[in-house]
């Protein structure tokens, strides 16, 4: 399995750093130049390495030990973030168009590296989202990769579309989406041919594709037992070609696993997906905090330290509800109480645990939320200044004004968020414990609540 012997010797760094009582500077510094070491022997690159042992010792050096938490664990919960951070954090998706326009999808990699295992992979996923996807034989230089292909297909159920070897691959290309239009698919997919190492030919003939046919994603394949290479592969293809994003195949062998943690550093592209296996059921959706976890191999230290974090959100909470009674509660703290909801599942979920709110209620709540608002309030809040965020009595227009054009809306919407904002203060201050206390009573004020978000 991949990464075992990182995870491995990971494990035997931080277990050196549980036993501690206390962590020094120096204990900090000797247990990351083990962690250097190993991310470099599972081949990491470099300056990526580097990069990420110096923010985990800026961070652990300079913070304050979380309540629960030993030293120790304290330094993993940080390497544990700062590599979920450098995965890109987030999953992202296969960007496809809505409905039934065309989505033209474009595979591209090393001969090799999975392009035509990963096209049916990608097709079956696809498939079972409703989606009708067109696989297109663009390899003409090995008719067995048509073959290939076309028995991939089959045993996905989706099409194939093949010109046999005679022609251009942008010509196949253009007829396999005329075919698309004709015959209700709306998704194209493109496996193209590789070659054992980057040439101009091959980075030409995708760059021709690309010139002549609109492609939506250009996706990367590249193998994990490649290391490195795989992360200068793509670097190449993303400078030659344009890339929109990566699969990492071949991630169940006894690959050292690097190039998972370095291919979003160096080239800036997320992965999507990860190739687990030669079954057309094994590639999975690339999750940046569960690859981190399992790298890290240590789930019952990371199941500690989200429970520290529940706790440090309560503390959090009772400093709010402290800055609330005393009338202190400036934009920070309020942007704060969002990003809690939002990481407690939503507002809705905290008001059903507590008594007095009756579904109708919750549902008409629930509906006033949505995460595109919550950004743009995001938004907003960052183009104040420290000193209108937490005292908002100066916003006077010229400042509104200024901070609408830094957040790019209108000042109609700034001047509703100061108005609820002051709502939610006033309604918060008549609710004594919303926020982590253990009194009841005030909660018939949340059906006359005016929403943060609404
Ligand atoms: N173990 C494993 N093998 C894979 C994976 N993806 C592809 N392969 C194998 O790698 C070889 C090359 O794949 P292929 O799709 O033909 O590569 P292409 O030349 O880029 O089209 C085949 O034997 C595949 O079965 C994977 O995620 N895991
Ligand atoms: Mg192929």
């Amino acid at each position: 399995m991949a990464f075992d012997s990182l995870s491995e010797k990971l494990q035997n760094v931080f277990k050196n750093l549980r036993s501690k009582g206390r962590l020094t500077e120096d204990d900090v510094k000797a247990a990351l130049k083990e962690v250097k070491m190993a991310l470099l022997e599972a081949d990491v690159n470099f300056k990526v390495v580097k990069q990420f042992t110096k923010s985990v010792q800026e961070r652990a050096i300079g913070s304050d030990v979380m309540n629960g938490l030993n030293p120790g664990q304290m330094v993993i919960k940080i390497v544990n973030e700062e590599m979920i951070k450098l995965m890109g954090s987030e999953t992202t998706e296969l960007s496809l168009k809505p409905g039934s326009a065309i989505s033209i999808i474009m595979m591209a990699g090393l001969q090799g590296a999975g392009k035509t295992t990963t096209t049916a992979k990608i097709a079956g996923k696809l498939k079972q989202k409703g989606k009708k996807p067109l696989l297109v034989a663009c390899d003409v230089y090995r008719p067995a990769a048509i073959e290939q292909l076309q028995i991939n297909g089959e045993k996905q159920g989706v099409e194939v579309f093949s010109m046999g070897d005679k022609n251009k691959p942008v010509d196949i290309a253009k007829a396999a989406i005329e075919h698309a239009e004709k015959n209700g698919c709306n998704v194209v997919i493109l496996d193209t041919a590789g070659r054992l190492h980057v040439d101009e030919e091959m980075m030409a003939e995708l760059v021709d594709i690309k010139s002549n046919v609109d492609v939506t994603q250009t996706i990367l394949v590249v193998d994990a037992m490649t290391g490195q290479d795989a992360v200068n592969v793509a670097s190449m293809f993303d400078e030659k070609v344009g890339i929109d994003g990566v699969v990492l195949t071949k991630l169940d062998g006894d690959t050292r696993g690097g190039a998972a943690l370095s291919i979003r550093a160096v080239t800036g592209k997320p992965i999507l997906y990860v190739g687990m296996g030669e079954k057309l059921s094994d590639l999975e959706q690339f999750y940046p905090d569960r690859m981190a976890s399992r790298i890290l191999g240590m789930g019952d230290v990371l199941t500690l330290i989200e429970k520290a974090e529940a706790e440090f959100d309560a503390d959090k909470a009772k400093d709010m509800e402290r800055k609330l009674k005393k009338a202190e509660f400036g934009f920070d703290d309020y942007l704060e109480s969002m990003n809690q909801m939002k990481k407690m599942g939503g507002i809705s979920s905290i008001l059903s645990m507590m008594p007095g709110i009756g579904s109708a209620q919750l549902s008409q709540i629930e509906g006033a939320i949505d995460e595109k608002q919550m950004a743009r309030i995001e938004g907003i809040i960052y183009s104040m200044t420290p000193k209108e965020r937490s005292n908002p009595s100066i916003l006077n227009p010229s400042r509104k004004r200024r901070i609408a054009a830094g957040a790019g809306v209108d000042i109609s919407e700034v001047n509703r968020l100061v108005k609820q904002f002051e709502q939610t203060r006033k309604m918060m201050k008549q609710m004594p414990g919303m926020f982590g206390g253990k009194k009841k009573g005030g909660f018939g004020a949340l059906s006359k609540m005016k929403l943060p978000f609404s």
